[in-house]
């Protein structure tokens, strides 16, 4: 695959393949991709960018290089009131910038995938569950180390795993903070595939390319309707707004927009009461 930048950013690459794939690779390899805020803020800006454009069907989040994908939050810009930017009147004001990076990343209308290899720890390892689907190489670690570091994720973080790979496993994985191989992460309902580390990014696209061959409004409206219950009333709304994008095109809803712009009443007698 041929990556093309698409914007430059400090923390993070974002590229597209030209062919419906985004890129978006977190490179902080000196601290195994732990993010600082600038990093969420920037993959959260590529997101937009990869959710408006038109010719991007499947966004895969990866970290640099072969030894981690994410090491969670970058511990040394944590504060007393969460993580700091490094500069400016924001530096003395801490903030959890990933709980809308993972908002984002569930609500996004497109499939996001997860490209692990090496570690996939702590918020590492929570921005992985997010993901749709997870393709990781053999040298992938998953864990927990929150209550190592005087730390936790109780949303997502904790729901979401329990959900994926059953309560007591995942209260395992939070009260003992041990690592799980790859193996053992496919075993337990944590990833999708397991492939050798020098296979992964091409088994990633093939991955993608299975789906950009499929409906995206198809797509869309599963993964709405995967996260409409739990999601609650944003969950459901995702899926309302989706569906009035369809009825938007309809007669009867085109009779509602001319009535009122032709400032008469709305003929709906024409139109059949579906049983
Ligand atoms: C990831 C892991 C297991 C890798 O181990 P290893 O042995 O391969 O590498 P090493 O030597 O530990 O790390 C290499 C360099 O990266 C830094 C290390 O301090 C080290 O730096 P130098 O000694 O070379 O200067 N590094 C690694 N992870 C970092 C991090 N997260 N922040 C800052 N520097 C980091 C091993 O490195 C590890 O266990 N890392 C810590 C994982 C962790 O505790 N993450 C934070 C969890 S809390 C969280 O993510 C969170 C949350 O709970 C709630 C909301 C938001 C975030």
């Amino acid at each position: 695959v041929r990556w093309e930048p698409v914007r430059e950013y400090e923390d993070i690459a974002y590229e597209h393949d030209g062919e419906g794939i985004a890129k978006i690779t977190i490179c902080r390899p000196e601290v195994r991709n732990a993010f600082r805020p600038e990093t969420l803020v920037e993959i959260s800006d590529a997101l937009v960018h990869a959710r408006e454009d038109p010719s991007v069907g499947v966004i895969v989040l990866t970290g640099q290089g072969e030894d981690a994908f994410c090491s969670g939050g970058d511990q040394r810009v944590r504060g007393d009131t969460g993580y700091l930017s490094d500069s400016g009147a924001k530096a003395s004001v801490g903030r959890f910038h990933v709980t809308d990076l993972q908002v984002q990343i569930r609500r996004l209308p497109k499939p996001v995938v997860a490209m692990v290899a090496g570690y996939a720890i702590g918020g590492g390892q929570v921005l992985h569950l997010i993901c749709d689907l997870t393709i990781a190489a053999d040298n992938a670690r998953f864990g927990q180390t929150g209550p190592k570091v005087g730390s936790f994720d109780g949303g997502f973080g904790a729901g979401l795993l329990a959900q994926l790979v059953g309560f007591k496993k995942a209260k395992e994985i939070w009260f003992l903070c041990r690592q799980y191989d790859a193996e053992q992460a496919l075993g337990m309902g944590l990833v999708n595939t397991v492939v050798p580390v020098a296979e992964l990014e091409a088994e990633t696209v093939a991955w993608c390319r299975e789906m950009l061959e499929l409906s995206p409004f198809a797509l869309r409206l599963l993964k709405a309707s995967f996260h409409a219950a739990e999601d609650g009333l944003s969950g459901i709304q995702q899926l309302a707004h989706d569906t009035n994008l369809l009825f938007y095109a309809t007669d009867e809803a085109r009779e509602g927009r001319e009535a009122y712009r032709e400032k008469r009443s709305p003929d709906f007698a024409q139109f059949p009461r579906r049983p």
